[in-house]
């Protein structure tokens, strides 16, 4: 039985120094040290022996019993060591890697141009002032020389919203204007803001028309405010834009609200007036609207025609953007592609 011990020892042994994980060593415990294990159903069959075979035999086994205990002990110690170090392995992060850039955001093409253009005319004493994007029609249209039975009204066709009681008096501004108006009757002469928001027209949508975009209207009030204070303003802004060496050319205009109105161009900075596709071939780019404000303006918000006069202006700071990053179509600017978007970093 001593033999069989032995053999049973050493069959063991050289079974666990070829085990390599914690699984395969659980099953080596069941089958050699479990209650129904091969160890354990010898040392039950020490009952079966004689007086004097049973204490060497007897004490053999316990050896043995000892010696597998103990390699198993040490096996078990020695891999889950090894399990513990290919945890740590797996979860090993490498410090001195750069980190993950953070995803920015970007300011909206429109945003920034505005800003440049804000920027402009408050180098020139400007305020910013901003107001509401629903409207009466009476600051809309009435306050600026626009009645209702007028035809400049077919210039700007907006949508209308319902009001208890006053059906088609309040609209969506189709100008920035109608703020300017409300300035005026809060505050006396002199008087010099910029009126930048969101407008809204009834239009059939085409590359140049959306029926969304901005503004930025002016308006200065002062004695003694002439066209030619207009003229050195508005080219100031223009080459602050477009660059110092840029001509401007002032054009007959309408707008109801102004007497005389005019439009301004600059020259081509593409083909500096040789004739392009971005200027069509005219070598003068129209950027916006102005116009000295009409007496009748004046006197509705109570100043003195006679002591004050000044100038207006509108620009659209989509066209601007259109202009300076070759953009061709408006409707670009807020059909949310993100392609397009991007690339205004
Ligand atoms: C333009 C062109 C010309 C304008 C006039 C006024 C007001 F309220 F003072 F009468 N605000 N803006 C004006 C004048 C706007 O946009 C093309």
């Amino acid at each position: 039985m001593i033999d069989q011990l032995n053999k049973l020892r050493d069959e063991a042994l050289a079974e666990l120094s070829s085990i390599h994980d914690l699984g395969e060593l659980e099953v080596w415990r069941v089958k050699y040290l479990g209650k129904k294990g091969a160890l354990t159903a010898m040392l039950r069959q020490l009952g079966t022996l004689s007086p004097e075979e049973r204490p060497a035999v007897g004490q053999a086994a316990n050896q043995v019993k000892a010696r597998l205990e103990s390699q198993f002990a040490e096996k078990e110690a020695e891999l889950q060591q090894a399990a513990r170090a290919l945890a740590m392995e797996r979860e090993r992060v490498d410090v001195t890697l750069p980190g993950r850039p953070l995803a920015l955001g970007q300011l909206h093409p429109t945003t920034r141009v505005l800003k440049e253009i804000l920027d402009a005319f408050v180098t020139m004493g400007f305020q910013v002032v901003e107001g509401p994007e629903v409207e009466w029609d009476y600051y809309n249209f009435e306050a600026l020389n626009i009645p209702k039975d007028h035809p400049a009204r077919d210039m700007w066709d907006t949508f209308y919203v319902s009001m208890d009681g006053k059906p088609g008096e309040m609209l969506l501004r189709t100008h920035t204007s109608p703020n300017q108006v409300r300035v005026m009757e809060k505050t006396r002469p002199p008087v010099r803001v910029i009126v930048p928001g969101k407008c809204y027209r009834y239009e059939a949508i085409d590359p140049s028309h959306e029926s969304m975009f901005y503004q930025v209207e002016g308006l200065a009030i002062d004695e003694n405010i002439t066209f030619a204070d207009m003229k050195g303003t508005l080219s100031a802004f223009a080459r602050m834009l477009f660059g110092q060496d840029r001509k401007v050319r002032f054009r007959c205009d309408y707008f109801p609200f102004v007497e005389p109105g005019v439009d301004m161009s600059i020259d081509c900075y593409v083909c500096k007036g040789a004739g392009c596709r971005l200027c069509g071939s005219t070598g003068w780019l129209e950027i916006m609207g102005a116009g000295m404000v009409h007496p009748k303006e004046l006197e509705r918000v109570g100043y003195d025609p006679s002591v004050y006069s000044g100038f207006a202006f509108g620009l659209g700071p989509e066209r601007i953007a259109m202009l300076k990053s070759g953009i061709d179509d408006i409707r670009l600017f807020y059909s949310n592609d993100l392609r397009f978007l991007r690339q205004f970093r």
